[in-house]
């Protein structure tokens, strides 16, 4: 079997601002906070922290804040929205710097965007989606300011989202999709409230996620991908059931995904490496004790020893089987 190749990877993670002049770097600003989170997290679970600049990257996050609305923009001069917003604050946790930040009216605006249903809108232009709400919940968290949630209307939203397979969709009725079950597991277990899952029966459909190939794919008959191997590990190891999976084969799947050219990790061997891909992809193999990776909190998915020293860890057992 192949192995991580972690030096590549640490350089196409520096690599990635260096090409402002193409334009897929310009394609792609909608999402700049979201990869600078990625980045980060991945070079820290591959320890490897120091490989970007601390200071840039703290500078790059206090531009994008929106003074008006009260929240992060993924860019600069963009809108304020809970997907950058958790970004944002997960960047400063880790580098230590969530003094730069309003904290009072980060939570006004996050508290704003919830809706009379229990769920969140993502900003002030209304899309509506249970990942919103996880944003919220998490970012909450993370700031020592849940008890200003009102969690069982929260909870109460989350669980019309469960379906008859045990999984959750993106909103009421909508399909089980693998990685809205990671967003409201996650934000169940946030909120102490795991009581509300099916465990035997979405344990089942998490399992049956795997392909005789090794990969995961995200709901019954798709193809296999590699951030899967986050998505659905995540919720198997807040369930206790990361051992239903093959760890060997998904661990070589993963791997097959490497570019051992340029580094990065691609959605599924052959395609092309991305960051997000790169990051999820070292998510799993972190979550299945993967030598020499630090170990990932696998609900807010960020450092486990972060978020312990934070006293957030509800002692989840991500490390069930080891692979040596
Ligand atoms: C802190 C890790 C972390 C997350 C923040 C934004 C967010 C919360 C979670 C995103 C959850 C989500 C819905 C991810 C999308 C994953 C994905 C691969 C979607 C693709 O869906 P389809 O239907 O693909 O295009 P399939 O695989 O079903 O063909
Ligand atoms: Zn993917």
């Amino acid at each position: 079997m192949s192995r991580l190749l972690v030096p590549l990877h640490v350089q196409s993670i520096q690599n990635l601002g260096k090409s402002q002049d193409e334009l897929v770097y310009h394609l792609t600003a909608h999402l700049r906070m979201n990869a600078v989170y990625w980045g980060l997290t991945a070079l820290c679970i591959m320890d490897h922290k120091d490989a970007l600049d601390r200071q840039e990257m703290i500078d790059f996050v206090t531009s994008c804040w929106d003074d008006e609305a009260g929240g992060f923009g993924a860019h600069p001069d963009h809108d304020a929205h809970l997907l950058s917003t958790l970004s944002a604050i997960q960047i400063l946790i880790i580098q230590d710097a969530l003094d730069c930040v309003d904290v009072d009216r980060v939570v006004k605006f996050i508290l704003s965007l919830q809706q009379p249903s229990g769920v969140f809108a993502g900003d002030r232009f209304g899309e509506i989606d249970t990942r919103f709400l996880f944003c919220a919940v998490n970012a909450l968290s993370l700031l020592g300011r849940l008890s200003e949630l009102d969690v069982e209307k929260t909870v109460g939203y989350i669980v019309q989202c469960r379906n008859f397979d045990g999984g959750f969709g993106s909103s009421i009725g909508a399909e089980s999709h693998a990685a809205q079950v990671f967003v409201c597991v996650g934000a169940l277990a946030i909120l102490d409230r795991l009581d509300e899952v099916d465990v035997p029966t979405l344990s089942w459909w998490l399992a049956e996620r795997q392909l005789p190939n090794g990969g995961l794919n995200g709901r019954p008959e798709k193809l296999e991908d590699v951030c899967y191997s986050f998505w659905v590990l995540s919720a198997m190891s807040i369930l206790n059931k990361v051992h239903w999976i093959d760890a060997e084969k998904l661990t070589s799947f993963i791997l097959s995904a490497q570019d051992t050219d340029n580094g990065g990790i691609a959605d599924r061997p052959g395609d092309m490496p991305d960051v997000f891909h790169t990051l999820f992809g070292v998510a799993g193999l972190s979550i299945l004790g993967y030598p020499g990776l630090k170990d990932l909190d696998p609900v807010y998915c960020m450092p486990a020893d972060l978020i312990e020293r934070m006293g957030l860890r509800k002692g989840w057992k991500n490390l069930e089987r080891r692979t040596s």
